[in-house]
């Protein structure tokens, strides 16, 4: 179907939902105000951090700016408020192709001060106003009572809702896939020729033709030992005065794209040639098992008990690689699993990379809390068509958890020699987004919609 015609129903679909999340949280009838937010200055500076619009906005408007605006109103098209200033230090040109601005009424304003104007003219009864985003104190101005301000049960259920895509969501997801697997295809290429972190970060941002800030979130590109590190922020950089640079064993990198502000999160895992055949063999376990557990997801089954089966299967395979000693059931029994694998199978995905409502029981506001033992999960919810996220195994040699062990009680389970041969090399994570579609599940990031 062409963007325009998803994009449509896309925007009816979120009409209907926040006629449904008003009425459900006593709001009924009342028109919404969604601020994108503002941009936050350095101390004394005139330079800002990177700006990010809020995720509700960005799931009506597609542009990622600060100061602008849409009002909600039953039956009424959606009016696009956006402030653009005469200013003749940046480029406030804002392209509004059809696709997306046919949908709505478009009022541009000079100042974020004419919105109180722009907003009479629109008749909207202050009483009967919500304001969704940053900027209190602007929607105080506008005559909001502090109870229509972010109300927090509106925005718990739309949090809720927004696991559930529309297929112009889907289609943005599956391209902000189809985006950074070019980006990876180059990383790839750049570690086999030898480049270090810092390289091998550039070539993805060149193929993807993106800048730093527009990533999705910053890219792991992790040589060697760093693959331990689970959010290693750093691109470490050589000069060829620097002698004591390691070789290329391991790249663990973690990087994703934006395709209107839908996120996309891939990580792979290569290895050189001639790495230590024991790593290579782990390599190759962890990838079955990050398709067996895909193949796993039904609708209605939980994302716990997936996670569950990962230290299943993961315990299989420390005890199939020579890892650990004794059975699969003792491992999981005694947690050690965890010490390879701490942070939790996946997330769902969306605007933001770790997309929101990951832990409501419902859309009013209840929690499902992780199991005790693995806090670190960031969903608990059902699997439920329409919800998109990430599955992302991993098994990774980690000195702080690894010390844990060898000086506990079950020091005698692990196989020290093997652990302290593979250290050195970091670890695993395999990571694709998939789509619980009405015709089954779809992995966005192996296969084209
Ligand atoms: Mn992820």
């Amino acid at each position: 179907m062409h963007t325009e015609s998803l994009f449509k129903a896309h925007i009816n679909q979120q009409q209907l939902e926040m006629a449904d999340a008003l009425e459900h949280t006593g709001f009924a009838d009342c028109a919404v105000l969604i601020y994108s937010g503002k941009l936050h200055y350095h101390y004394a500076d005139d330079h800002a951090g990177t700006f990010r619009a809020w995720g509700h906005f960005l799931r009506w408007i597609p542009v990622d700016r600060p100061d602008f605006f849409v009002l909600l109103r039953a039956s009424h098209k959606p009016r696009f408020l956006p402030v653009l200033p005469n200013d003749y230090w940046h480029d406030q040109h804002l392209d509004m192709p059809d696709w997306w601005a046919s949908s709505f009424d478009i009022h541009p304003l000079l100042s974020v001060s004419d919105l109180t104007q722009a907003m009479r003219s629109t008749g909207v009864n202050a009483d009967r106003l919500i304001f969704l985003g940053e900027n209190e104190a602007l929607a105080t101005s506008l005559g909001c009572a502090a109870s229509h301000i972010n109300p927090s049960n509106l925005l718990t259920w739309l949090d809720y809702q927004r696991a559930y895509k529309t297929d112009y969501e889907v289609h943005c997801l599956a391209d902000a896939n189809a985006h950074a697997l070019r980006g990876h295809q180059a990383a790839h290429d750049c570690f086999q020729a030898g480049g270090d972190e810092y390289d091998i970060h550039m070539a993805y941002l060149q193929a993807c033709k993106v800048l730093d800030p527009e990533l999705p979130y910053n890219n792991i590109v992790a040589l060697n030992a760093n693959g331990a590190v689970l959010h290693y922020q750093h691109k470490k950089r050589y000069t060829s005065a620097d002698s004591h640079r390691p070789a290329n064993q391991v790249l663990l990198i973690d990087a994703g794209c934006r395709a209107h502000s839908y996120c996309s999160d891939i990580t792979r895992t290569w290895c050189a040639p001639g790495v230590n055949t024991d790593f290579v063999a782990l390599l190759a376990g962890m990838q079955t098992l990050q398709l067996a557990i895909v193949d796993e997801i039904r609708v209605g089954s939980s994302f716990v008990e997936l996670h569950k089966r990962t230290h299943a299967k993961l315990a299989d395979l420390l005890v199939n690689s020579g890892i650990c000693y004794g059975s699969a059931e003792q491992l999981l029994a005694k947690g050690i699993t965890r010490t390879f694998l701490p942070h939790g199978l996946g997330h769902l995905l969306g605007l933001q990379v770790h997309d929101v409502g990951g832990r409501l029981a419902d859309p009013l506001g209840n929690v499902a809390p992780p199991p005790p033992e693995f806090p670190t999960l960031r969903t608990t919810r059902a699997i439920d068509e329409r919800m998109v996220f990430t599955i992302e195994p991993g098994i990774y040699f980690i000195p702080v958890l690894l010390q844990a062990l060898r000086s506990g009680p079950d020091a005698g389970l692990a196989n020290w020699s093997l652990i302290d041969t593979l250290l050195p090399l970091g670890g695993i994570r395999i990571e694709d987004n998939i789509w619980v579609g009405p015709h089954g599940v779809h992995n966005l990031t192996r296969n084209t919609l």
